[in-house]
């Protein structure tokens, strides 16, 4: 009989393998509220936008048993449970990727697969520890997350979370990478979108003498959280009354993660020197001809927090200053120019206080681990920035969806060029699958000398090079390829054909923010502050390289005492002169001088392109989850209006097509997804046949014996189970096996595996 619409936990036992069948079936579950079906071992989620009651510690208690897995309805507990099970009996370090749109609930996936791992692991708990694993999150959230017209919570970042195990199945430890921070929205975001959710939080939760200290006052003051002046929005997850308690809940997990109260104040100090230096405006005086700043106060405000001298950082504000062989060369900057400086200074501000908060929580949460880390074995668990289609995209939309289609090519890779190999090594007839493989596209933005990302690394070391130039040379480049598509006009425009359909780039600030060049001079300004944060941010290599490698010195338990933030006083200044006046007037005159002096800035060694370090990091990624064992979850997001209740066939087929959910299936279907080797094989299951004692030569007969060497995926589960009565067995038996009783219970336990043997077959 064929099973009810939407009583079907697994697609490949569907009776009928159609699209439409599919999305019936999935509408028809989620119209139930059951969010979750498998595709085999793959498990589809689909965002309910509502809180469901399939959740918490006693719910999740359940599906902590492996063998009765199969007799509870699918979850992203399962999962979780199903990984764990695979760390300790294929000896293999695991990773769970979970993927899908904006908004389709990957972080929420990638947060209840923590804290199943946690109630998975065995040994000694370590309660304390475990907490702090699951705490980190909000602390993660309120600097790397902001609100966005596809999703409230967005990920401005990628996450890679691995839980570490010692040989007991305790876990030990944790650490966290972060990828490629989308540092461009501390400086501004597109309308109808919101800045980092911190910011917020402070501006809404700091106390009265708080915001003295920082020289805050109405969040409506500040550009980044309110760039149309008067219309700030707080976002969403938080309204101005929930913020300040968001603020409270941060100072408490600031605290867990081992920051002091000073601490604490060095950071709000450096969020709020991003809120004055984002907003320093810069004209041209009609007297001079040249820029200055309009609200000094800002310059004054950022230079004490940063502890800087104001008149420092004016002068690199409005000029590059450099020195070649002796000679200092002063170049005054346009307008722009100074802008770009200004936003590349408080992106790399707040990128490397974000870097360095991660390696903070990394201290904690992986001291425990240094004990014997040969001995240790990893849970990987993936959440990136999901796939982006704005009205206008941008560099920062690219990189995150090449990302994506980096991830759907290994899934492609794993479920089915793999898959489709063996059969052919194996001499197993192959069925007829055809997907959609992205090679071509990935092929297109990373090849080393000529792909997009290189012609763009090109044009950025050429002068006079603009962003409407590269996308000439683009449209040269690839217009023939079948998934670039040029612009009809000639504006600085092009269209990428991805696995999730079409999305068009505007080129307008490419080359800047590939570049991402902060300026040496800026730099400099911030290796000499007397702030310790600061120089510790611009001087610190791991901050440098965009890697983080856990500091094993760490900073101790001596916190840095802040300094003295007050207002400076300036008698020295006349009634018409203005810092930035003054600072115009010198640089003019240094420039007609020429060169000689020692030089007020020292000059550091050049930053590599953005484009680079995202490549870079995007390897470093797929490296560490090439060596693991893969598990998957694909969030599907219902409607594009992030509510409950509402389910958009149209928006769902388009993901189940590009994600390849139906070919998936089908290959699912027809073929064996779990193999193990011989010896593998005969290793993990060889107790359920042989003596416990025998010993088994290697030998495909004797595999023959206990089962064909691929299982279909739905036995892997059988298999598990009676596994796990046996080892229950074996406990028992170990405890009575004291003494002339062993021989006797021995017997029991090998009667009762021919009988396991029989009922699997
Ligand atoms: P994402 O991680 O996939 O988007 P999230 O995990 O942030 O998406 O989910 C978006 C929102 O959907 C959350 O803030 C919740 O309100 C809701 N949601 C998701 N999963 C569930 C669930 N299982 N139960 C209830 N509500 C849920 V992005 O980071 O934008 O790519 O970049
Ligand atoms: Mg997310």
């Amino acid at each position: 009989m064929a099973p009810r619409k939407g009583e079907v936990n697994d697609l490949t036992v569907l009776p009928e393998l159609t699209e439409l069948g599919i999305l019936e079936e999935l509408q028809a579950r989620y119209r139930r509220d059951i969010i979750y079906t498998n595709i085999g071992d793959i498990l589809i989620a689909v965002n309910p936008y509502k809180d469901l009651s399939i959740y918490g510690p006693e719910i999740g208690e359940q599906y902590t048993h492996e063998e009765y897995l199969h007799t509870l309805p699918p979850h992203v507990y399962a999962v979780a449970t199903r990984c764990n099970s695979s760390l300790w009996n294929n000896g293999l370090q695991q990773c769970i990727l979970v993927s899908g749109e904006s908004g389709a609930g990957k972080t929420e996936s990638a947060k209840m697969l923590i804290s199943q791992l946690v109630r998975c692991s065995r040994g000694h708990r370590n309660k304390g520890l475990e907490e702090q694993i699951l705490e980190v999150n909000p602390l993660l959230e309120a600097f790397g997350n902001a609100e966005t017209v596809m999703n409230n919570n967005s990920s401005r970042f990628g996450k890679l979370i691995e839980i570490i195990f010692s040989p007991n199945g305790s876990i030990t430890g944790a650490q966290i990478t972060e990828h490629m921070l989308e540092k461009c929205r501390a400086v501004g975001q597109s309308v109808q979108e919101n800045n980092f959710h911190i910011f917020y939080y402070l501006l809404a939760g700091l106390r009265p003498e708080e915001l003295d200290l920082y020289f805050l006052s109405n969040p409506e003051r500040y550009r980044i959280v309110d760039p149309g002046h008067g219309l700030l929005v707080f976002p969403d997850v938080c309204n101005f009354t929930s913020c300040k308690a968001m603020l409270d809940g941060l100072r408490h997990t600031l605290g867990i993660v081992g920051f002091s109260t000073q601490d604490m104040q060095l950071i709000f100090g450096t969020l709020a020197a991003i809120l004055h230096l984002t907003n320093i405006e810069f004209v041209i005086d009609p007297d001079t001809d040249s820029v200055i700043i309009i609200n000094e106060d800002e310059i004054d405000y950022a230079s004490v927090l940063l502890s800087v001298q104001p008149e420092d950082m004016v002068a690199v504000l409005l000029a590059n200053i450099s020195f070649v062989r002796g000679e200092r060369i002063v170049n005054l900057k346009t307008v722009p120019q100074a802008c770009d400086g200004r936003d590349a200074l408080s992106k790399a501000i707040y990128s490397r206080l974000f870097s360095w908060i991660v390696q903070q929580i990394n201290l904690m949460l992986c001291d425990r681990s240094e004990a014997d880390r040969s001995a240790i074995t990893f849970i990987y668990v993936l959440d990136m920035a999901g796939f982006e289609n704005f009205l206008v995209n941008s560099f920062e939309q690219l990189c995150i969806n090449v990302a994506n289609e980096q991830f759907q090519s290994y899934f492609n890779n794993y479920v089915f060029h793999l898959e489709l190999a063996e059969y052919e090594r194996e001499g197993v007839k192959q069925p007829k699958i055809k997907f959609n493989d992205n090679q071509g596209i990935l092929d297109l933005f990373l090849q080393r000398n000529n792909g997009l990302f290189a012609v763009l690394d090109d044009e950025c070391c050429l002068a006079k090079m603009t962003d409407m130039t590269m996308v000439d040379k683009l449209n040269q480049a690839f217009v023939r390829t079948e998934y670039y598509r040029k612009s009809r006009h000639r504006d600085p425009v092009f269209t990428i054909a991805h696995y999730a359909g079409l999305v068009t780039y505007n080129a307008v600030g490419f080359l800047d923010k590939n570049r991402d060049t902060m300026g040496t001079n800026l730099k400099s300004l911030m290796e000499n502050s007397h702030n310790k944060l600061i120089t510790e941010l611009f001087t610190s290599q791991i901050l440098d390289t965009g890697t983080l490698h856990v500091n094993k010195k760490g900073r101790g338990k001596n916190s840095w005492t802040p300094p003295e933030w007050k207002k400076p006083h300036r008698p020295d200044l006349g009634p018409e002169e203005t810092l930035s006046r003054r600072a115009g007037r010198k640089l003019r005159e240094k420039m007609k001088s020429g060169g000689g002096g020692s030089g007020d800035f020292q000059l550091s060694t050049g930053a590599n392109t953005a484009s680079g370090y995202f490549r870079n990091s995007l390897s470093q990624l797929m490296v560490k989850i090439s060596s693991a064992e893969p598990h998957f979850i694909r969030c599907i997001k219902p409607n594009g209006s992030k509510t409950a209740n509402s389910f958009d066939p149209k928006l769902v087929l388009n993901q189940l097509h590009s994600t390849g959910v139906i070919e998936t299936t089908r290959i699912r279907r027809l073929g064996y997804s779990t193999r193990l080797s011989f010896q593998e094989f005969l290793e993990r299951y060889k107790f359920l046949v042989f003596p416990l004692t025998a010993a088994i030569q290697t030998h495909p007969d004797n595999c023959k014996i206990i089962l064909e060497i691929f299982l279909k995926y739905w036995h892997v589960d059988e298999l598990s189970r009676l596994l796990n009565r046996q080892y229950e067995q074996l406990r028992t038996v170990q405890r009575l096996v004291r003494g002339f009783l062993a021989r006797q219970h021995f017997h029991r336990l090998r009667q009762l595996s021919f009988w396991c043997y029989r009922q699997v077959e």
